[in-house]
């Protein structure tokens, strides 16, 4: 979206320039990262569980785990996105599994 002063040209002229810029907040990557251990079928299981992707959306993002080392899961605000992220090590963590979730601000 335009978030500068240029859509206002209509209403105050060029030379008002005064609205304050809109603050809007921060998003944050969350991103699974490759192990040896996990199995895929698990990880799997937790992209449906907990991302609501599909099935087939699911196995893609796995795999371009499993071949890369991390892929982005999804972009949401800090405190979805730290949900996410707890939600997905404490799951992990009750399969003994090693799966590593982590976000990044955008
Ligand atoms: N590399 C794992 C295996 O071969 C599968 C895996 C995929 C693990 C994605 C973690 O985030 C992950 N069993």
């Amino acid at each position: 979206m335009n978030n500068d002063d240029s859509d206002r040209e209509g209403d105050l002229g060029l030379a008002a320039k005064t609205r304050p810029k809109t603050q809007k907040p921060p998003l944050y990557k969350v991103m699974l990262l490759n192990d040896d251990y996990t199995p895929m079928e698990f990880v799997v299981h937790v992209l449906q569980r907990f991302f609501g992707v599909t099935h087939a959306q699911s196995v893609e993002i796995m795999l371009t785990v499993h071949k890369k080392g991390v892929a982005v899961v999804g972009v949401f605000s800090r405190e979805i996105a730290e949900t996410k992220v707890t939600q997905v090590m404490d799951y992990a963590q009750r399969n003994q599994h090693p799966l590593q979730c982590t976000m990044e601000k955008e």
